[in-house]
């Protein structure tokens, strides 16, 4: 059903620095709430970018205990103040928290995730395992987590499909990617931990390949296959890719490392998947980027939207690299060739190389892992969603983590420089009702809301047309405008307009997620995609960055976003893919029915057009897999 609904105008959405004067308008002061956590979030900022941080794998004298202590740390970090202490926890209610568990994003029953591991298809089914710790909400005891699905987005959970048992994983089942070899047979390459934390390479494989569940899987009795060779650090060696097939007939992986701090990529070769031989040239490397964990090594086809097998090659091919940086723990990735003879990959442009220049997401997202999905013909990523809130609250809650939608990825034709990321069709299937707003008028300082009901799950796409007259007469704009430091969605001549979501009515809570046009005084114009945390919770315990940079848009191109809202994840992707953000957000008011929706123009200089279209959103099924197998 497609409802159309006139909204009438509501009050201008105040910068932080005006939000004093906002009892007036919202008829409750906030004095300086706003204000207060700017300056927070910049502290946070501070910390987060520049104060110490403990590495995971750092330091050689780790034990096990530290190391788990370390990763707690990453999901502390945003508690702590510049000091190092604990900012106050918020007194959450059940009713907040459990609001916070997304209702179509996937999650395990309760618990801890982290790296999505060896996606693939198989019989019907796709097949998801994840780092998964079965016995509390907090980062250790690392197994594979298994779920299956027919569409990517209802799922059933199966059994544990690995355990640490064995002296080769027995501290931990870590990261690890699946190849299908042309016979069928599946393989599972993944890192094991052993018992003085050297990291080694292990094979699995399923018991029954005619099992559509593949529900048990074997350790080869020869493990692991690959230890740490001369010159890498035993806790540098980790997350085996996909193999790809090379023109001599052999297959090849590469695991992630670094020496120094240059992270870089080694290359094995291998015949059966039982023996590998290190080449003596690395994929590739970058100074200063830190240990790179979780690569990922994919081809893109130049000309079709279809996907393509991790193995093809030749002309109309390119490559990506992704890294996971440790360092940062963001995904960079880069566009470039690879030469199947010398096993070098080269990027396009050496000064957006991997670690320098395009990040897969730029909000929350980590660890991510494409598959070939040769059902539908579609490269498909998936990725992990950490928390931002406390681990106490995750303990709280039972659960810690989600994954990203499935998206698919394709190489951009119009710009040529980027890939394109877009939720898998099938989240569509979630669509209900939705509502229309055509044309929207909005003047400079709007704030419009969209009366849709609850604003918790939804599917939004918007596009956004500007004054042209206005942009071409403004001189100078925000030249250096940028989303992360620049107050985000604070007034500026040309910026920001956008979709204010998870806001409550008086607006005491929002995230803005907006374009923002900056200027420079020779007069070209930059946009710049972000996403404002810093407003989207009254709760102090939780992170509350800004996030984006900044897109290219093309002539002739209307300004256009995509946001898939579910609770306590926002996934908002900005002309067609080309730029993606996910964040995780933690209101303590605009939840359940108090979650609203609303349009905005916050610049002081132009006006602007908004066409929107909401669809509230179904809840997908995450249910145990049938024990009468129904279902198969
Ligand atoms: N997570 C795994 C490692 C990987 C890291 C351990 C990335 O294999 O390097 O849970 O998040």
């Amino acid at each position: 059903m497609d409802t159309k609904i006139i909204v009438p105008p509501c009050s201008p959405l105040l910068d932080k620095a005006e939000t004093e004067k906002a009892s007036v308008v919202h008829q409750r002061s906030i004095k300086g709430l706003c204000s207060l956590l700017l300056v927070s979030t910049l502290l946070v900022l501070l910390f987060v970018q520049q104060g110490p941080r403990i590495t995971r794998n750092g330091e050689n004298d780790l034990n096990l205990k530290s190391l788990e202590q370390a990763w707690r740390w990453v999901s502390k970090e945003i508690t702590l103040d510049v000091s190092g202490e604990r900012v106050k926890a918020y007194p959450w209610t059940n009713d907040m928290l459990s609001w916070q568990r997304t209702s179509y994003h996937f999650q395990p029953q309760k618990n801890w995730m982290n790296d999505p591991n060896g996606p693939l298809f198989h019989m019907g089914w796709y097949h998801f395992f994840y780092q998964y710790n079965p016995n509390s909400a907090v980062w250790g005891n690392i197994t594979w987590g298994h779920a299956v699905s027919k569409d990517l987005i209802n799922w059933f959970h199966l059994p544990i499909a690995m355990v640490p048992d064995n002296w080769y994983d027995i501290a931990g089942v870590w990261t690890g990617s699946a190849t299908i070899l042309p016979d069928g047979q599946i393989i599972m390459l993944y890192t094991g931990k052993t018992a003085n934390l050297t990291e080694v390479q292990n094979l699995a494989y399923p018991a029954n390949l005619s099992d559509p569940l593949l529900l048990e899987w074997v350790k080869h009795p020869g493990n692991p296959v690959m230890v740490p060779p001369p010159g890498i650090g035993f806790k540098d060696f980790r997350d085996p890719t996909t193999a790809w097939l090379g023109p001599d007939g052999m297959w090849r992986i590469t695991i992630g490392s670094k020496i120094n701090n240059n992270g870089l990529s080694l290359v094995y070769k291998t015949a059966n998947f039982t023996e590998f031989e290190l080449s003596d040239e690395l994929l590739h490397e970058v100074p200063g980027s830190g240990m790179w964990e979780c690569i990922d090594f994919y081809p893109v086809s130049l000309a079709s939207t279809d996907g393509l097998d991790t193995s093809a090659n030749g002309a109309g091919v390119k490559h990506v690299l992704k890294a996971s940086l440790d360092q940062y723990m963001q995904d960079y990735y880069a566009i470039g060739t690879y030469d199947p003879m010398s096993d070098k990959w080269t990027p396009d442009d050496p000064k957006a190389d991997v670690g320098l220049g395009l990040r897969v997401d730029d909000g929350q997202f980590y660890a991510s892992k494409t598959f070939y999905d040769q059902n539908k013909k579609r490269r498909i990523i998936w990725a992990w969603v950490g928390e931002s809130d406390s681990e106490s609250t995750d303990v709280l809650k039972g659960w810690a983590s989600l994954q990203a939608i499935p998206r698919t990825i394709v190489f951009d034709k119009e710009t040529g420089t980027n890939i394109l990321q877009w939720p898998v069709e099938e989240v569509e299937s979630l669509r209900s009702v939705s509502y229309d707003f055509d044309k929207l008028k909005l003047g400079p300082g709007s704030v419009l809301p969209l009366n849709i009901g609850s604003a918790t799950q939804l599917d939004i796409v918007a596009t956004f047309e500007i004054d042209e007259e206005a942009l071409q007469s403004t001189v100078e704009a925000n030249e250096d405008y940028n989303c992360s430091s620049s107050g985000g969605a604070s007034r500026g001549v040309l910026g920001p307009f956008g979709i204010l979501v998870l806001a409550d009515e008086p607006l005491s809570e929002l995230t803005p997620v907006y374009f923002y046009i900056s200027k420079g005084t020779d007069g070209i114009a930059k946009t710049h995609f972000c996403a404002d945390q810093s407003r989207s919770s009254t709760a102090s315990d939780v992170g509350k960055l800004i996030y984006g940079s900044d897109v290219p848009v093309l002539n002739g191109e209307k300004l256009s976003m995509r946001l898939l809202v579910d609770h306590s994840i926002v996934e908002s992707f900005a002309q067609g893919g080309r730029k993606v953000i996910t964040s995780r957000v933690y209101p303590t008011k605009a939840i359940n029915g108090g979650a609203k929706l609303f349009v905005f123009n916050n610049a002081t200089g132009v006006s602007v057009t908004a066409s929107v279209k909401a669809w509230q959103m179904i809840s997908a099924n995450s249910v145990p897999f049938p024990q009468n197998g129904d279902h198969l």
